[in-house]
């Protein structure tokens, strides 16, 4: 079982996402701790009605981002984490901390990488006009919304959406793929190679998501 840290700063429906998978029989990975920087976050109930440990460390207490990264490090490395899923984790992390967990450190994001990084991805992606939109989760590198691409999927944008429609399809997705990409690390299926993430699994019958549907 690989052994999972999953950082949070909010309400932690991702985190759930992962809760749930672990719980299924079979699941190769398990959830030995949460940490949250917020003390308010409402993550921190869902791992506790599920039995996880948890932690806050609050970034307030830091004099720099160096000091709480080395909290955050010393506290995953106690819950003797092997893999860190950052779930709508929102402080930024230092090159040290980032490269000191390389390939062991993903993050899930609500656009189609390297499309839409930072905030307000969906608005965004509404006021260019875009027919397709969706979710990545991706191995962190030190540069914002980097790192090789392991899953994503694509959703399409309707005509009538606005940006809590769209976030929520969107979200949709979010709670699956991530947790097959931590099934797929767990597995061993998934090498870096330079910018790419390989996963070994055969292609599916997918050709296409044509949005709009063409009707045929
Ligand atoms: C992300 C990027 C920037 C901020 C928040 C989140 C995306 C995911 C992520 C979290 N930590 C990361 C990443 C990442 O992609 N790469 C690295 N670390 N290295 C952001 O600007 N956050 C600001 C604070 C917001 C707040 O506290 O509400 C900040 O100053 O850190
Ligand atoms: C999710 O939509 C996640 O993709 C996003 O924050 C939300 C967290 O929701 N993350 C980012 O924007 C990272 N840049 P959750 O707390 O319910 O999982």
């Amino acid at each position: 079982m690989l052994r999972v840290a999953v950082l949070i700063s909010g309400r932690g429906s991702n985190l759930q996402s992962l809760i749930d998978a672990c719980r299924q029989e079979g699941f190769p990975a398990r959830i030995v701790g949460v940490i949250s920087n917020r003390a308010d976050a409402g993550g921190l109930q869902r791992a506790a009605d599920a039995g996880i440990e948890t932690a806050v460390i609050s970034h307030r207490n830091y004099a720099d981002r160096a000091a709480f990264d080395a909290a955050l490090d010393a506290k995953i490395r106690g819950f003797d984490a092997e893999l860190v899923c950052l779930a709508g984790f929102m402080r930024i992390l230092t090159a040290g901390f980032v490269e000191d967990w390389r390939d062991r450190l993903i993050n899930i994001h609500p656009s189609l990488l390297p499309a839409y990084k930072g905030l307000d991805t969906q608005q965004r992606a509404l006021d260019d006009g875009v027919r397709i939109s969706g979710c990545t989760v991706h191995f962190v590198r030190p540069d914002m919304d980097t790192g090789p691409v392991i899953i994503q999927a694509a959703v399409p944008v309707l005509d009538n959406d606005d940006a809590a429609s769209l976030t929520a399809r969107i979200l949709a997705q979010e709670h699956i793929i991530y947790p097959m990409a931590v099934k797929l690390i767990a597995e061993k299926r998934v090498r870096v190679q330079e910018n790419r993430a390989m996963v070994d699994m055969p292609p599916g019958p997918e050709k296409a998501l044509i949005s709009p549907s063409t009707g045929l």
